[in-house]
Parts: C-alpha cells; structure tokens; sequence
C-alpha cells in the first residue's frame, strides 16, 4: 500500500532545504511564495507582515513595481559586460549615487561583505601611500559586537563566537575596543599605525545598539585630527531606515543628503548595500573622495558582477524611490510611533522590558536571559498571529519593517505584537 503523502506544501519545501542545503541558517518555519510592499504570503497563500524586510535590504517595499520594472528591461537588453568594457548604465549610476551622497567618486560592488572588504583595502592602500605607514603595519580600529559580513578577514575581528571560533588563522591588523566608548578610541588612536576606524553607527546584529547622540560626531572628529580614516558602515543602517537618508546624518529632518545641517557627520568612507537596490538586486558600493579613492589603479580591485548595467539600472531607481516617496520622512514618524506603543505594551507587561531604536529600526529586549528560547518562541507566535520577526540573540526581536508601511499598517501591526504579547505572559 502507498503511503498517504499527508505534509503540507511548506513541510515538504522545508525538507527538501534540510535535506539538500548546507545547515547555516535556522528559519523560522514559514515558507514564503509572494511578496508586494509590507507583505508577503506563504505557500498556502497565508499572507503576514513582514517586519524583517530581509534584514533591511527591502526598504523600499516588497517587488517595488519601479524598481522591478526598471530591473526587467535592462534584463531585457543588457545584463552583464565585466568591467573589462564600459557599459550604458554604470556611468550614470555613477554619477547618481555620488551626487546622492555627496562624494567624488564610488566603487561598486556587490555585497555588503564585498563593500567593506573593499573599504578595508582602500584604508591600507591609503595608510602605507597617502598616509606613510610603515609597510604590513597598518592596524584599522573595530568595535565590540560588531558585524559587518561573513568573509575571512571580516569575521577575524568579529568576537561572536558563532561567527569566528574555528575558522582561523585570522587576519592580522585589527585593534578591537568597545563601543559607544571614547575613552576607548582616544586610548587606540595613540597607536601611530591606526589608518581607519570601522564603525556601524547603530549596531544592528547586536541587538540594534544604539549609542550616545554624539558618539559618531565625536568619534568622527576624534579621528580626523589623528589623521585616520573614518569608515562607516551603512549596509543596514543606510537608505532612509534609520528616519534619515543616512545614520550619519544625525537627527536631520530634511529629505535625502545634504551637508549644511550641524547633525551630519561626513564620514570618509561610506559603506552601502542590502537596500541600494531594494531587495531585487544584489549591489553595494563604496563611497569616497578621490584623495582616498584614487589609491586604488586598475587592476587592483574589482568583481565581475560590480557595476553590472542590471545592478545600475536597479539602483538609480532604488535611491528614486527613496527620495520620492519620502521614506526617511516616513520611518523617522513612524519609527516614533512605534516606540511609543510599545512603551505603551511595556506599561501593561513583565515580559517586555524595553524598547531600543531609531527610524524602523527597532528592538524590544525581553525579560529573560541571552541564551533563552523566549524571543524566538515569541517571534514563532507572531508568524502565527501574521507578523513576521527574528531574535537577534535569545532575548531581543529586532523589527525592521519595510519603510513603505503606512501608519494604518503600522498600528494593525502594533495590535498584533500586543495581543502577542499579552497572550504569551498568560499564566499557563
Ligand atoms: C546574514 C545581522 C542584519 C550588515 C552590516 C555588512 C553586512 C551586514 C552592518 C554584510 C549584513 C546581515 C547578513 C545576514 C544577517 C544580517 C544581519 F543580523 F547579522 F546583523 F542585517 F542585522 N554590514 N547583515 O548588517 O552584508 O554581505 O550580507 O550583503 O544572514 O548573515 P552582506
């Protein structure tokens, strides 16, 4: 007799990743088919917010019809020449995207990982030509908790033991000290062979850390009279999540880049990625004046895909959108709304004890130990009750929704966590 096939759709897509996947992400068990703005759907055609946005790559809205559209005809015409020959779109996404950001000149690359990695060779380069450090000396200054990719050299100076612990020898060259710390960064920068600081201006794998009003301010001004580069890492943080169009910007109110504001921290090196194409397209890109640029000739960086014509054509209309339909706005008056329901949630439960963010980035930290199930537990309630999250360790939920999100959406969502929430505390 045969068997009956009793699994659903979602338990058979499920296995078969089990079965044939290397084991390197854990999901939460929910199996996703469709997606349009701050929705998606699963193969069931059960439909959920999505408070994730896939780590804050999909600012801009799930399948952002310009965004597609402008994806699907250059595949139509042109995707990809290597950059052994110039291509229609990179020179006008060029100039795009460093007039958005207000820098001489960018480098494109793919991945987030890919654009810091390229930042770390552009501050050596720099330290040993432009900045005269003795040779193989140059250390770059991290912080603690920080991340910023899966390569080699990035994982080296992460101290997530899950990230790092057996994939040495590491790469040498790093000085690591806390964050939000200047005290810390005073004490390092006395170090003559420091070319650069890599910074996220809020760390988000960390529990979405957000540090003091001036730390970047600070930080960045610390290091400029030392003569060392100032690299931020705006992979996650950038494109409008954070209320302004980046981090760095501070509490600026205005909508996309300007340099008149008090608030704004110029970094030296400005990192970008995830949301530059709104989810469609991998691209990130590296950001810099052409007296750090220019340090690197050809031939001695580069990806086959960077600077694709599909990646260009994404990406203009990526930072299009942004710009008109005034995302930053949006995250930066909802992002107040939010915190002030779940402050409101916090009144009226234990299980909660704060909330932590800026813009729509967000995190509520839960009253139990980083090593606890609770979050995630919380997080598998959510998806059941339609609201897509994940920990961030065992006791933090970061929410990250598409920056799209209407405040209609938005307080429907609330009302979800809440009842979430409220149910969970019950006394069983
Ligand atoms: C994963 C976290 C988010 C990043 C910053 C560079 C990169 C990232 C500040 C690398 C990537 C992702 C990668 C993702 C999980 C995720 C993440 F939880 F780990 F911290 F977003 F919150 N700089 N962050 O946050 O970019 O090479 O991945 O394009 O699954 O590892 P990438």
């Amino acid at each position: 007799m045969s068997q009956v096939n009793s699994l659903s759709k979602s338990e058979e897509l499920i296995n078969l990743e089990n079965n044939h996947g290397a084991h390197n992400y854990h999901p939460l068990p929910v199996v996703l088919d469709k997606g349009e703005g701050v929705y998606v759907w699963d193969v069931e055609k059960k439909i959920y917010f999505d408070f994730l946005s896939a780590y804050s790559a999909v600012n801009q809205g799930h399948c952002h019809p310009r965004i597609v559209n402008a994806l699907t005809e250059q595949a139509k015409k042109l995707t990809l020449t290597s950059r052994a020959f110039y291509n229609s779109q990179l020179g006008e996404y060029e100039k795009y995207i460093t007039n958005y950001f207000g820098f001489d000149k960018v480098l494109p690359m793919n991945t987030g990982a890919e654009a810091v990695e390229t930042a770390l060779k552009l501050a050596r380069k720099w330290a040993y030509e432009v900045k005269g450090i003795e040779h193989n000396l140059a250390k770059i200054i991290v912080c603690e908790g920080n991340f910023h990719g899966r390569t080699t050299t990035i994982i080296s100076f992460s101290n997530d033991t899950d990230a790092r612990d057996n994939f040495g020898p590491y790469t040498p060259g790093f000085t690591r000290i806390p964050y939000d710390d200047l005290d810390a960064l005073r004490e390092a920068l006395e170090d003559k062979n420091i070319a650069a600081m890599l910074v996220e201006p809020i760390q988000g794998e960390a529990g979405v850390y957000t540090p003091n009003d001036n730390y970047i301010s600070k930080a960045a001004a610390m290091c400029k009279e030392k003569n060392v580069l100032f690299m931020a890492d705006e992979v996650q943080t950038g494109i409008a999540r954070t209320g302004s169009l980046l981090a760095v910007c501070g509490n600026c109110n205005c909508e996309g880049h300007c340099e008149k504001q008090e608030t704004y921290t110029r970094p030296d090196v400005l990192i970008l990625g995830k949301a530059l194409s709104g989810g469609a397209y991998p691209v990130s890109a590296v950001l810099a004046d052409d007296a750090v640029m220019n340090v690197i000739q050809p031939g001695q960086h580069g990806s086959t895909f960077g600077g694709n014509p599909i990646a260009a054509a994404v990406a203009v209309e990526a930072l299009e959108v942004v710009k008109d339909e005034k995302l930053a706005q949006n995250a930066r008056k909802l992002g107040d709304l939010f915190r002030t329901e779940m402050k409101r949630i916090i009144g009226k439960t234990d299980l909660i004890s704060r909330v932590r963010g800026k813009g729509l980035l967000n995190a509520i930290i839960i009253n139990d130990h980083p090593s606890s199930t609770t979050a995630w537990e919380i997080c598998v309630a959510l998806k059941d009750n339609g609201l897509l999250a994940k920990p961030t360790h065992g006791n933090i939920i970061r929410f990250a929704p598409p920056l799209v999100i209407t405040e209609e959406q938005l307080l429907a969502c609330v009302a979800i966590i809440e009842k979430t929430i409220l149910e969970f505390n019950k006394p069983i």
